[in-house]
């Protein structure tokens, strides 16, 4: 096959939080699988990606947090590229889009835009915080969404129902800086004029779909885009954080962070030509009409990469000699949710990449998140099904059969790869598997079915240990050591494939394995076939994978904090009245409360319930200081399994409902004359 030019990006993530279990499942790990695959196929990849720097995001952090927004992105793109790094991502450039180079790039778009008159200039009204004095974009301003009335709708754009709104339309808005209702105020921005590519859009994503077969989820989310008329888009904001409006007289506006951010994909390449000291080589990719531009994105993020930064990219095209090369697939992710629910950073629910590396190797990470990627729809992570795919099938199944051959190896044929001799059928017959399998993991990786592709590898150390069974070498050592040799020699072939076609998914374990057989990777296509010499010296073997005990995994479950979510409870089954009723509700009084140390989400308190008193541990401490809550009378599950929160025995836990504030709750109160120890009915 011929080799091909192939440019893959993956969505550049916001420098103002830790990379989590979700974002490495929706666009890092299937790209850097992608990818690796790619490269070990001789074809000629550049992988690019980096911190996305501006925006409301960004600024909204470094309120809250009183910094900076510069502190705040040098802090986490520091973070986030240490933390990719530790995970195995192999990109060839990890950019930012505060750079230089990419001011200029997004200028310059903006630039060929405006001078060509294509930019609508529009006076509009937007809101504005009167308290501070402050044009309020996007995401300061929250409100209920005009499509499904979710309460917690952004002034643009409704994460729950998926719709994209005009300002105007937004119900009951409130300023995010004050609290305020803010007012309108005139302001003029620049409109990129989407609808005039409309057509050229759905031509160019049904084009593509018919060549390269898009996913259904992404296909859904642009047809959904183009049953409506495309509008006229601003693509600049009242903020003094971004890339500054390139034009002389206007100040105090930047360019919209969804109009930049995706052009932070060209400067990223433009870095690394110049980190490589070869200044055509962007070029080389992003102008070439015959390579192949992948982008890894997650749903959220699909109308940005189907839809705008094609049309800018079509837009830029028509009036320049120099021509980028569109997305020629976008094969977006679902959600990873995280023990069954979403991951939220402030109300503790998940797990950040930096932390889970500290406890555990980044390949059972790597090999558990690919197995479950959320290619067709969300999945979830759960600790006992990492528990399960590391003793399962890491170590029980690849680890137990690359270990129990080695062992063989050495104990019988001096630590050398054996001769082959005559093959009986059971030896032909797992050779001829051994040769499909790369072929078929190599075209789900090409279709984008990963999962698909981890499974059919496991598979083959499946069919390894059935060989290795069936063939009983520990008898025909004594009787046909012939035999013997060629059943080792084949068990050490199809180690070398699976240390080759797992090299994507567990890179680390991969090098181990080939370490162990002294030998070195060759490309994909040879893969499956027998190519290890014989009487090669092979090193002492290394356990792969080490088990996960309960009493681990327990751990981390119950690190997990125990608040009632009620939103996250909408949507459950019914239950019955009896079912209701086996939950007691009781009525207490808070008497004591303090921090419970290390943990900056939970209270320790102290109830009264009239005929008793309870400890509870509690993940109120964002919402609550200890002193406030003495003397308070609250609603608690009195009949709930006693558990241990940072070894404090939790017997019971207090109700809550979620406010609009993020991560913050409020105690249910009861009123002052309701006695304690009463049950609710
Ligand atoms: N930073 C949104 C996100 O992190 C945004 C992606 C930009 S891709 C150019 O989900
Ligand atoms: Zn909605």
């Amino acid at each position: 096959m011929a080799r091909e030019k192939v440019l893959v990006t993956s969505a550049l993530p916001y420098a103002n939080g830790n990379i989590h279990l979700g974002h490495l499942s929706g666009a890092y790990l299937p790209a850097d699988i992608y990818v690796r695959y790619k490269r070990l196929n001789g074809d000629d990849v550049v992988y690019v990606c980096g911190s996305d720097e501006h925006g409301v995001p960004i600024t909204v952090t470094a309120d809250k947090e009183k910094i900076t927004p510069k502190e705040v992105v040098d802090k986490f793109h520091e973070a986030n590229k240490k933390a990719f790094q530790n995970f195995g991502m192999t990109f060839d450039v990890y950019s930012r889009t505060s750079i230089p180079v990419h001011h200029s790039t997004a200028q310059e778009f903006f630039k060929c835009f405006y001078d060509q008159g294509l930019l609508v200039e529009k006076k509009s009204m937007q809101f504005f915080d009167e308290k501070v004095n402050k044009f309020l974009p996007d995401r300061y301003v929250e409100g209920t969404c005009p499509k499904c009335g979710n309460e917690e709708a952004r002034s643009d754009e409704c994460e729950k129902c998926g719709s994209l709104y005009d300002p105007t339309e937004l119900k009951n808005p409130k300023s995010k800086m004050t609290g305020e209702t803010p007012v309108w105020k005139e302001t003029s921005h620049w409109y990129f004029p989407l609808g005039k590519f409309q057509e050229r859009l759905e031509k160019y994503v049904n084009e593509m779909d018919a060549n390269y077969k898009w996913k259904d989820n992404v296909l859904q989310y642009c047809r959904g885009w183009f049953n409506e008329v495309l509008k006229d888009r601003a693509i600049t904001r009242d903020l003094d954080w971004g890339v500054k409006v390139p034009l002389e007289d206007v100040q105090n506006k930047v360019l919209y962070v969804w109009f930049e951010a995706v052009l932070g994909y060209i400067s990223a390449a433009k870095e690394l030509s110049e980190l490589r000291g070869e200044p055509e080589l962007w070029k080389k990719y992003w102008q070439d009409k015959y390579t192949k531009y992948i982008a890894f994105i997650g749903k959220d993020n699909v109308v940005f990469h189907t839809i705008i930064f094609p049309a800018i990219l079509m837009a830029w095209n028509d009036a320049n000699e120099t021509k980028y090369c569109l997305p020629q697939n976008v094969p977006a992710n679902e959600f990873l949710n995280f023990e069954g629910k979403k991951f939220s950073k402030s109300r503790g629910w998940g797990i950040d990449v930096r932390e889970f590396l500290e406890l555990f190797p980044a390949d059972t990470l790597r090999y558990t998140l690919g197995a479950n990627l959320p290619e067709g729809k969300d999945t979830d992570f759960f600790w006992k099904e990492f528990q399960s795919r590391t003793n399962g099938e890491l170590a029980d199944i690849l680890g137990n059969f690359v270990n129990r051959t080695f062992t063989f190896a050495h104990k019988h044929f001096e630590g050398k790869v054996p001769l082959r001799g005559t093959l009986a059928k059971i030896d032909e017959d797992i050779l001829e598997y051994l040769k499909e399998v790369p072929v078929k993991a190599a075209e789900l990786i090409e279709r984008y079915k990963i999962k698909d592709a981890i499974f059919e590898m496991m598979n083959l150390a499946r069919a390894g240990n059935k060989y290795f069974n069936d063939s009983e070498p520990w008898k025909s050592s004594k009787t046909n050591k012939e035999q013997c040799a060629s059943t080792i020699n084949i068990c050490l072939n199809i180690i070398y494939t699976l240390a080759e076609i797992f090299e994507p998914v567990i890179p680390f374990t991969s090098a181990k394995i080939f370490d162990m057989l002294n030998a070195k990777p060759t490309q994909w296509l040879n893969s499956g076939k027998t190519n290890l010499v014989e009487g090669n010296i092979l090193n002492e073997p290394q356990i792969l994978f080490a088990k996960l005990e309960d009493k681990i995994i327990e751990e981390q479950i119950n690190k997990l904090p125990q608040v009632i979510d009620l939103a996250a409870t909408e949507a459950v089954e019914e239950i019955t009245i009896d079912e209701f009723k086996r939950v007691k509700l009781k009525v207490g009084k808070i008497i004591a409360a303090e921090n419970v140390k290390k943990s900056d989400r939970l209270l320790k308190l102290q109830i009264d319930l009239g005929t008793e008193k309870r400890q509870l541990v509690a993940g109120i401490a964002k919402s609550y200081n200890p002193e406030d809550l003495i003397g308070k009378k609250i609603l608690m599950v009195a009949n709930l399994k006693p558990a241990k929160l940072f070894g404090i025995e939790s017997q019971g836990m207090v109700l809550a409902l979620d406010t609009h504030e993020e991560g913050k709750v409020r105690l249910i109160e009861i009123d002052e004359a309701i006695e304690l120890g009463k049950t609710a009915k």
